[in-house]
């Protein structure tokens, strides 16, 4: 385990120039460091009470280096359960780190990544669902990540895990038990309870992983690809979408070669839109490359946006870009509709049923927020989570939680087909562990820097 008894220090705001700054301190000699350095009305901070605040100056051989408000938390009531102290002075780099060196020539430890979080773990404060959660948070690029996040935090999900593998340990138990008295011949648990009890569980898993998956874009962005012939519009439909001339227009079909990435937030949806190379036979080796990155590009997307230019009539070459488009959610857009339309909406609607259809025109803007509110309604039908449900977007997790199931699993069909308690206490107890793994109780060292280590400094 990492030391712990020493007292670390770190910056705990972006560095950058800001209206504050707050360096952070915790552990045995928290206040102690911060005494040293820091000169106010009190006599000293030792006396202060917890979750107290003091106005005053930070010094270094009589130079006053700049005024700080100190907040005080005494263990075990703090963030970390250890003293914790802050102080917030003046956003500016220099003075931070002047401040913070302070600290450490006063015995501050420099803290690692996520090291403050780690304490709050290490000390009961959060459990390890939830601390990831305080990253979670921290990197949460939209609205709907921030809302699970925060729904972790709180520590509902952990709740409901705990539940489940407690309800393991009692099943265990019961297995452990009857193993104990076996030569004396006690009936085991009747089969048809634990069985009824080990599917519960899985089902209530299953029910976790159904929803979870499916969300895990929330986090990292949802990817929508632009597809399409050359030239129908769709770096110009990209740029506007942008609001920012990203790529290259011109009237040379076959301009854009490479796959072009930009993040976009709509609604709280984090969105990685690509604009691509036109689908068309390759001709040179140049073109194949292009070909590639987009077919790669349009099959790691969760929806297209066919593009079509709607002044011209459908070819052959769009046909088989509908077909390529298979299974894969996507929008029409008929785009050059200041040119008037060539293909009647109605017509498409005919010739693809059930498929959203949209006209737009790059050029001069119109239909743009058709086309979103079309890309929202798609992502809203791939998404079914209401608001508040459960939602699992770490991988970690849901990669435990598999684990889980499948030892259910065994652990059933070990129970349905008369194997003894041991045997189907080993897959009981394999699923519990897993269900551990994810709230803490038994992770090893090198799980716990892998996840501190995604925290930033300060945190
Ligand atoms: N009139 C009109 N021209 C457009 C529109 N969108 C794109 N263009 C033009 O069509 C040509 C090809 O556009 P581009 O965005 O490069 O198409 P891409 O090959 O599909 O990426 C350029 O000359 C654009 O100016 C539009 O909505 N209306
Ligand atoms: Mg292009």
């Amino acid at each position: 385990m990492i030391e712990q008894n020493d007292t670390i220090a770190a910056i705990s705001t972006p560095l950058g120039e800001g209206g504050l700054g707050v360096i952070r301190l915790s552990g045995p000699d928290a206040l102690k460091i911060t005494n040293q350095i820091f000169h106010s009305s009190l006599p000293t901070l030792s006396k202060a009470k917890s979750h107290t605040l003091h106005v005053g100056w930070i010094e270094f051989n009589q130079e006053r280096i700049d005024q700080a408000v100190v907040g005080l938390f005494r263990a075990p009531h703090s963030y970390t359960g250890e003293d914790v102290v802050e102080i917030s002075c003046h956003g500016s780099p220099f003075v931070l780190k002047e401040i913070l060196s302070l600290c450490v020539a006063k015995g501050a430890r420099l803290a690692a990544p996520g090291e403050f979080t780690q304490r709050a773990y290490l000390n009961g404060k959060l459990d390890l669902l939830q601390a990831e959660a305080v990253a979670d948070l921290i990197h949460s690029g939209s609205k709907r990540a921030r809302q699970t996040a925060a729904h972790h935090l709180e520590g509902e999900l952990s709740r409901r895990l705990q539940k489940i593998r407690g309800g393991l340990i009692e099943f265990l138990a019961h297995l452990e038990a009857n193993l104990d008295f076996v030569e004396e011949d006690i009936p085991g648990l009747p089969r048809k309870i634990m069985i009824k009890g080990l599917g519960n569980s899985a089902n209530e898993i299953e029910k976790l992983l159904s929803v979870s998956l499916k969300s895990a874009p929330f986090r990292e962005g949802i990817h929508i690809a632009l597809i399409g012939r050359a030239n129908v519009g769709k770096s110009s439909l990209f740029n506007s979408l942008l609001a920012k001339e990203r790529a290259i227009v011109t009237e040379i079909p076959g301009t854009t070669r490479d796959v072009l990435e930009e993040k976009l937030h709509w609604d709280g949806f984090s969105i990685i839109l690509s604009d691509t190379a036109g689908l068309k036979k390759p001709s040179d080796r140049l073109d194949k490359l292009g070909m590639d990155r987009t077919e790669k590009t349009k099959n790691l997307a969760s929806i297209v946006l066919f593009v079509l230019d709607g002044s011209e009539e459908i070819g052959l070459e769009d046909e088989n870009i509908f077909k390529s488009l298979k299974e894969k959610p996507f929008v029409v857009v008929l785009n050059k509709l200041d040119r008037g339309l060539k293909v009647e909406m109605d017509v498409i609607k005919k010739k693809w049923p059930g498929i959203p259809v949209v006209a737009t025109s790059a050029k001069d803007g119109t239909g743009l927020s058709e086309l979103k509110n079309a890309v929202l309604e798609a992502l809203s039908s791939l998404i079914p989570v209401s608001e508040g449900e459960e939602v699992l977007t770490n991988m970690r997790h849901i990669a435990h939680l598999e684990k889980t199931v499948e030892y259910l699993a065994a652990a059933i069909y070990a129970a349905e087909r008369g194997k003894t308690e041991e045997a189907i206490a080993v897959d009981v107890r394999k699923a519990a562990e897993e269900i551990g793994f994810i709230t803490g109780e038994n992770v090893g060292e090198d799980v716990l820097n892998s996840i501190f280590g995604r925290f930033c400094v300060g945190k």
